[in-house]
C-alpha cells in the first residue's frame, strides 16, 4: 500500500487538503472513533452523535466513490481509545510508505501528530488546512509587527483580499461595518421561522443507541436529534437560512427570546467546523442573495462578517497563541463554576434560559453566550479554565481553535486585551434591552442593590470596583468609571457587600422557584 490518509472527526469534507491526489488503486483512508476524542471533556451527547454519525455518512460516501475505508468504531473490542494507538495498529497492519494528515484544529491533537512520525517510524506528511480562507501563515503575516489585532482591520483586508462585498477597494455600499443597524429588539408579535429538523436515518439511529448507552450522564438531551449529518442535509440546512432567514439576521442579531431560541440565527457553526459546509461557498451565496435583491446589505455584511472576519479571525488568534492563550487569566479570576451552569437551577431567569435551550438543543446563540453565561462568568470571577471547559463540553459547534479565543478573549477579558478592547461586561439593563427574560424573573432589572436588585447590576459595579487599577484608566469604560465615581461611598459598600454576599450565596437552590429544565 502507498499512502494511509488519515481524517479526522472535523475534517469531513471531500476537497480536504489530505486527499489531494489521492489515488484509490494504492491508497487508502483511515478513520477513526475514539474513546479519547469523545471524552477529553463531557461533550453534549448531541455533539458526539452529531460527529460520529457524520463520520460514518462521510466514510460511507467515500466507499460509494470506490474508495477503501478503514474504519474503526467506537464499540470495535479491538480499538484502543486513542488516535496514536490506533494510527500505530492500523500502520502495523497496513503498511503504508506514507500517513498523510490535514494539519488538527486542536494544539493538542497536533501535538500528538508532530510525534508520529519517530514514534511510529512511518514517514508523516502534514498538509496545511485550505479550507479557511486565511492560512495561519497569513494571519501570522498580517499579525507580525502590529500593535493592536482588532478584528475590524483583519477583516477589512480579508474583504479587500477575496473582493466579497467590494466594488474593487471600495467596500459595497460605502461602509464596511453595518453593526450600527443591527441591535433590534424582537417585536413580540414576531415569530421566527421554524427550523428544519432532520430525521434521523439508520446510521444515525444506530449512533444515538451507542451514544445513549455511553455517554448517559453527560449534561444535555440526546433527543429529539435533528441535525444534519451529512453534506446535502447541511447544503439544505442553508438553503433554509438563505431563503427565510436572512432577510432578518442582521436587524434581530442581539435579540433574545425564551421561546425562539435560533430566532433569525444561521445554526451552521457545526457544519462548518465539521467540514460538511466550507465557509467560501456560505460567504458566496450570502453575496448571491444580496446581488439579488434577496436581503439587505446590513444582515449579509453582518453575517459575512462573522464567518470571513471573527472565524478566520479567532482562529488566527488561537494557532498564534497557544499554549500559553489558554493558561490566560488577566483578571485574576479563580472563582469555581457554579452549578447551575449544569442543573439550570437559579432565580436568574436569562442564565436558566440559556442553560435550558443549550442542554435541549447543543446550541445557544451568540448573544446569550456572550452577554448571559459569558458575561455573568465575567462578572463573577469564574476560573477561565472552568468556564472554557463547560463552552468546549456544552456546545455541538465546540472545538477549542474557535472556543479558547471566544471565552478567554471575547468574554472574559483573560487575554488582556489581545482580542477586546475592554470586556464585554454589561449589566442587567442590557438583558431587559435585548430579550424577554427579565418579565418572568424573581428579580428587577431596575434595580442596583436591595431585596430584588438584579445580581447582573450588583456583580457589573462591583467588578468595575473590583477591577479598577486594571481597568479604570481604559478610555472605553470612561463613562462607567464616571457614574461609579459619582456614587457616594455608602453606596459603593452596598454594592460591594450584597454583591459578596450573593456570590456567597448563588449555589443555594433558588427558594420556591420552579425548576425551569
Ligand atoms: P450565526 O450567528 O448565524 O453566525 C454565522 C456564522 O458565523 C456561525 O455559524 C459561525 O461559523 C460564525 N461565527 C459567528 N460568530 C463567531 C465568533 N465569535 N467566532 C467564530 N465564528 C463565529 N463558535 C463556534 O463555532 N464554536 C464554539 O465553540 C464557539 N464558542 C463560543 C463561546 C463563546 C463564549 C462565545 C461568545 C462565542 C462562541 N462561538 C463559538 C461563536 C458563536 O457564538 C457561534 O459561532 C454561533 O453562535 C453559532 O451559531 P450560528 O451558526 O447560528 O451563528
Ligand atoms: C470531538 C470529536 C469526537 C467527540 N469524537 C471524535 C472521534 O471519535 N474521532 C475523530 O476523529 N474526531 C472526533 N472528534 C473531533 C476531534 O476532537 C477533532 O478532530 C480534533 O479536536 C481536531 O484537532
Ligand atoms: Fe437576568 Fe437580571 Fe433580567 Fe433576571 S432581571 S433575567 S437576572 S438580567
Amino acid at each position: 500500500m502507498r499512502n494511509l490518509v488519515l481524517i479526522l472527526g472535523d475534517q469531513l469534507s471531500r476537497r480536504i487538503a489530505a486527499l489531494d491526489g489521492f489515488d484509490p488503486a494504492t491508497d487508502r483512508v483511515l478513520m477513526l472513533e475514539v474513546a479519547e476524542e469523545t471524552s477529553y471533556v463531557a461533550h453534549h451527547p448531541q455533539k458526539i452523535a452529531l460527529i460520529l454519525s457524520a463520520m460514518r455518512h462521510f466514510a460511507a460516501a467515500l466507499r460509494d466513490e470506490g474508495i477503501a475505508v478503514e474504519y474503526v468504531t467506537l464499540d470495535d473490542p479491538a480499538n484502543t481509545g486513542s488516535f496514536t494507538e490506533e494510527v500505530a495498529r492500523a500502520a502495523a497492519r497496513l503498511r503504508p510508505m506514507l500517513l498523510i494528515v490535514t494539519e488538527a484544529g486542536e494544539y493538542r491533537v497536533e501535538q500528538a501528530i508532530a510525534g508520529w512520525q519517530a514514534r511510529l517510524g512511518l514517514a508523516v506528511e502534514c498538509r496545511a488546512d485550505t479550507r479557511f480562507f486565511a492560512s495561519r501563515a497569513d494571519f501570522a503575516a498580517w499579525a507580525a509587527g502590529r500593535r493592536g489585532l482588532r478584528m475590524e482591520f483583519f477583516y477589512r483586508m480579508m474583504r479587500r483580499r477575496t473582493g466579497l462585498l467590494m466594488e474593487g477597494e471600495t467596500p459595497v455600499g460605502g461602509q464596511w461595518n453595518f453593526d450600527a443597524e443591527n441591535r433590534k429588539r424582537l417585536p413580540a408579535a414576531q415569530r421566527p421561522p421554524p427550523r428544519r429538523q432532520v430525521p434521523p436515518d439508520a446510521i444515525t439511529r444506530a449512533v444515538l443507541a451507542l451514544v445513549g448507552r455511553r455517554f448517559a450522564g453527560h449534561f444535555g438531551d440526546l433527543e429529539p436529534f435533528a441535525w444534519a449529518v451529512t453534506r446535502d442535509q447541511a447544503l439544505a440546512a442553508l438553503d433554509h437560512f438563505l431563503t427565510d432567514c436572512l432577510a432578518d439576521f442582521g436587524d434581530y442579531q442581539d435579540a433574545m427570546r425564551s421561546d425562539a431560541p435560533f430566532l433569525y440565527h444561521a445554526v451552521l457553526s457545526p457544519y462548518l467546523n465539521l467540514g460538511l459546509l466550507e465557509a467560501r461557498e456560505v460567504c458566496a451565496r450570502a453575496e448571491a442573495a444580496w446581488r439579488a435583491g434577496k436581503a439587505k446589505l446590513n444582515a449579509v455584511e453582518g453575517f459575512i462578517r462573522q464567518i470571513l472576519g471573527w472565524r478566520e479571525y479567532v482562529r488566527g488568534i488561537y494557532w498564534l497563541h497557544m499554549p500559553g492563550y489558554a493558561a490566560t487569566n488577566a483578571l485574576a479570576a479563580t472563582r469555581p463554576l457554579p452549578g447551575f451552569y449544569w442543573s439550570g437551577d437559579t432565580a436568574m431567569r436569562c442564565v436558566a434560559e440559556v442553560v435550558r435551550t443549550t442542554r435541549r438543543h447543543a446550541y445557544a446563540h451568540h448573544i446569550q453566550r456572550l452577554m448571559v453565561t459569558g458575561n455573568f462568568a465575567l462578572l463573577a470571577g469564574i476560573a477561565p479554565a472552568e468556564i472554557a471547559a463547560w463552552y468546549l463540553a456544552v456546545y455541538a459547534d465546540a472545538f477549542e481553535w474557535v472556543e479558547l479565543p471566544n471565552v478567554q478573549g471575547m468574554a472574559l477579558f483573560a487575554d488582556g486585551g489581545v482580542m477586546a478592547s475592554k470586556p464585554y461586561a454589561a449589566s442587567g439593563a442590557y438583558i431587559a434591552r435585548m430579550s424577554d427574560y427579565c418579565a418572568g424573573c424573581a428579580y428587577d432589572p431596575a434595580r442596583r442593590t436591595g431585596p430584588g436588585a438584579c445580581p447582573f447590576n450588583l456583580l457589573y459595579w462591583d467588578f468595575l470596583m473590583r477591577h479598577q487599577q486594571v481597568l479604570g484608566a481604559n478610555p472605553r469604560l470612561a463613562l462607567a468609571y464616571r457614574t461609579l465615581a459619582r456614587m457616594t461611598l455608602d453606596h459603593r459598600a452596598t454594592i460591594r457587600r450584597e454583591a459578596g454576599a450573593f456570590l456567597a450565596g448563588m449555589n443555594e437552590p433558588p427558594a420556591g422557584q420552579p425548576r425551569l429544565l
